[in-house]
């Protein structure tokens, strides 16, 4: 059976507000992760503070937490076989200018400050991430051990 591990993925307040969410889900779903779990809210301004913690000290901290504080965001746990590395391949580089097209930031974003989606960046990480945004844990569902998907 295929290691599994979970990654952290949300939908910035630009994606939702762009009505790019569908398309952002389909192409986790159609890759073969699975959805896990899945929240649509507006956090505060604290949480968001907790969750990008690790860039206090950078000089764009302010105009982030702004940022993912000023509308809905979707926020998800996608489970599968290296989602959080294939996770990152999806989404594309920060910087949407250096994002290969046929990946979201690639497809959907001009500016770093407007970057559409977030997704962990190690398996630890998204742990933390989890159980920041999923407090209550996730749904336990196993179409991730799919046989047309994995061998
Ligand atoms: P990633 O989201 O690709 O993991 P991080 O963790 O370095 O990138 O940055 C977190 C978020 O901070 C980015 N998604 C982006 O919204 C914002 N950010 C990163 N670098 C810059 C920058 N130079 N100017 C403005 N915002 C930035």
């Amino acid at each position: 059976m295929a290691t599994m591990e979970q990654s952290f993925i949300m939908i910035k307040p630009d994606g939702v507000q762009r009505g790019l969410v569908g398309e952002i889900i389909a192409r986790f779903e159609k890759k073969g992760f699975t959805l896990k779990g899945l929240r649509l809210m507006q956090i505060e301004k604290s949480f968001a503070e907790k969750h990008y913690a690790d860039l206090s000290a950078k000089p764009f901290f302010g105009g982030l937490v702004e940022y993912v504080t000023s509308g809905p965001v979707v926020a998800m746990v996608w489970e599968g076989k290296g989602v959080v590395e294939t996770g990152r391949k999806i989404i594309g580089a920060t910087n949407p200018a250096a994002s290969a097209p046929g990946t979201i930031r690639g497809d959907f974003a001009i500016d770093v400050g407007r970057n559409v989606i977030h997704g962990s960046d190690s398996v630890d990480n998204a742990k933390k991430e989890i159980a920041l945004w999923f407090p209550d844990g996730v749904v336990d569902w196993q179409k991730s051990v799919h046989p047309w998907i994995y061998e």
